[in-house]
């Protein structure tokens, strides 16, 4: 494969790019009355709306082409396959078959993984159905009334995120609470509200060496006990969802409450697999099936359509557009739907981690910039904090409005608004205001001369600011599902486009090994050579000791 930036494609791209760059969204929307149409895609049940960004046919035509250069069919196969394309960790990835409900083999090294898959799924739905109907009991035969998940990042995002989305179909019972952080006010909140004696804990962990989850887990463990519990009650509020059988027997849970997965799956892409436990166990099996069914329905999207009506295709593509030919560095997610209040920081997780990388796949420095800070918080929320900078800042962010076409709840009119709102930001980004339409607006309301015309550049929108809309028809299991699939998709089309690694992390690493360091020289005395900062800091911390 040819260098990315001196390939034929990324070369007519970087000369288009001044053409339609220069012309604004207003004249591309007079120009062509079919461009809604034109640019606009469904699939697996969502719409999306493309046509507010800046491009023409000739824009699609050559990101397309850029995909094929770059191989995206060849590197999409490879993963189905369950080639071990995550080289750095020699894994397949292959969280697609934690969602296939076809009849077909899966294999990873000849190896078919799909019987393993269901029966872990049976078994989750069987434990979840038994939590929900009260027939799973705690040690004084109570049922469960709470539930709390103990991970971080890849085990918690996924799960914190979906359990809000689809608290509509919330098991009522249920409370479930999601502790992640090592600061202690994290757990100790959550154990002030809880019984333990109707408190079921889930402890997810991969390795189950995570620091922060094993520390939650211990203290939560000894908190069960305290309250007067004895150590065979434990089988009955304790559960692990690990792919390390051995470190959970090691902590102490029965492997026969454990709900095992994989190494081809990665943290982050893993709330498909027993990590969506609490999921199921909040909304029912039904409900997780219909998760996985509209992920699965992406999926043979992404293997199926062609490149130019390929959702993920597309929507990676534009990603790619405006990092590398418009410099622009975030990216802002505005999903209107209270619910989705997590899934901004779901997505930090799943693009910055997987593809924030500055070497290609064969250890050589990237030719350009890689993926852009991701970021945001849900509308109509954002519009009275954030959009300022949005809309007149000096940076071109693009978003993407993400909005279901009903409300979960039945509160009159709030709906319509919340998508009035939604609709109206889009169009502002896009057609903003001129200079003569201001002086129009200014001299209505009665202003005129030097006090009009000093206002004027103050309440120009240069407007030309791109977005895509994500249109779900609800916000239920199955189009969440299908959502967040769209994204992974996305998130692999850049990897492939920049040749980067998307599914290792050793950028989280170095951290780790310090942090272990320097916890053990708070409990002691003695300080290994640092700079004069981490040891000022190392003082500091000890006196507050
Ligand atoms: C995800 C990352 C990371 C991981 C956490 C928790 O892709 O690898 O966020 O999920 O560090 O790891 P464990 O599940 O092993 O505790």
């Amino acid at each position: 494969m040819s260098n990315l930036t001196n390939s034929p494609a990324w070369l007519a791209l970087a000369a288009h790019r001044d053409e339609v760059g220069n012309r604004h969204m207003r004249e591309l929307f007079a120009a062509d009355a079919e461009r809604f149409e034109r640019f606009s895609l469904r699939a697996s049940g969502l719409f999306l709306d493309y046509s507010k960004n800046r491009i023409d046919a000739r824009t699609m035509d050559l990101l397309i082409g850029l995909a094929r250069e770059r191989g995206l069919e060849s590197a999409r196969a490879a993963m189905f396959a369950g080639r071990r394309i995550n080289t750095t960790e020699d894994r397949a990835v292959l969280h697609v078959a934690l969602r296939d409900r076809s009849a077909a083999p899966i294999e990873v090294d000849g190896q078919d993984v799909m019987p393993a898959v269901r029966e872990v799924l049976e078994r989750m739905g069987t434990f979840a159905e038994a939590v929900r109907s009260g027939e799973w009991r705690g040690y004084t035969k109570e049922s469960i009334t709470d539930v709390v998940n103990i991970g971080i990042g890849g085990s918690d995002l996924g799960p914190a995120m979906a359990c809000q989305a689809l608290a509509a179909c919330g098991h009522e019972r249920l409370t479930m609470h999601f502790v992640s952080n090592i600061d202690g006010d994290h757990l100790a909140g959550v154990l002030a509200k809880v019984d333990p004696r109707r408190t079921l804990f889930i402890v997810a962990s991969k390795t189950f060496t995570t620091i922060e989850t094993m520390t939650n887990a211990a203290t939560a463990r000894a908190w069960f006990l305290a309250s007067g519990a004895a150590e065979a009650d434990v089988a009955k509020h304790f559960v692990a969802v690990s792919t390390n059988a051995e470190r959970v027997a090691a902590f102490g849970i029965d492997t026969a409450n454990m709900f095992g997965f994989w190494d081809w799956v990665g943290g982050r892409y893993s709330m498909w697999s027993a990590v969506g436990l609490p999921i199921a166990i909040y909304v029912g099996r039904d409900n997780f099936n219909a998760l996985l069914d509209g992920a699965h329905a992406m999926d043979c999207h992404f293997v199926e359509a062609p490149l130019d009506a390929n959702m993920p295709v597309v929507l990676g593509l534009l990603g790619v557009w405006y990092r590398s030919f418009f410099d622009s560095s975030s990216i802002s997610i505005a999903p209107y739907a209270q619910a989705l209040a997590r899934l901004p920081a779901y997505l930090q997780q799943l693009e910055m981690e997987s593809n924030g990388k500055s070497v290609t796949r064969d250890g050589k420095p990237v030719e350009t910039a890689t993926c852009p800070v991701i970021w945001g918080e849900p509308g109509t929320n954002g519009q009275h904090a954030f959009f300022q900078l949005l809309h007149q800042g000096t940076d071109l962010i693009p978003v993407d409005f993400i909005a279901p076409l009903a409300a979960s709840h039945k509160l009159a009119d709030h709906h319509r608004l919340l998508l009035a709102n939604c609709i109206a930001q889009s169009k502002a980004l896009m057609v903003g205001k001129t200079a003569d339409e201001v002086r129009t607006e200014l001299s209505a309301g009665g202003l005129s001369g030097e006090a009009l015309e000093a206002l004027v550049p103050h309440r120009v929108f240069p407007g030309n600011r791109p977005s895509n809309t994500l249109l779900l028809p609800d916000l239920s299991p199955r189009s969440l599902g299908a959502l967040i699939a769209l994204y992974e998709h996305k998130v692999f089309v850049q990897s492939v486009i920049w040749g980067i690694n998307a599914f290792d992390q050793w950028g989280v690493e170095l951290g780790k090994q310090i942090a272990s360091r320097i916890a053990a020289e708070l409990a002691g005395d003695q300080t290994s050579a640092h700079d004069a900062s981490t040891l000022g800091l190392i003082a500091a911390a000890r006196t507050a000791a």
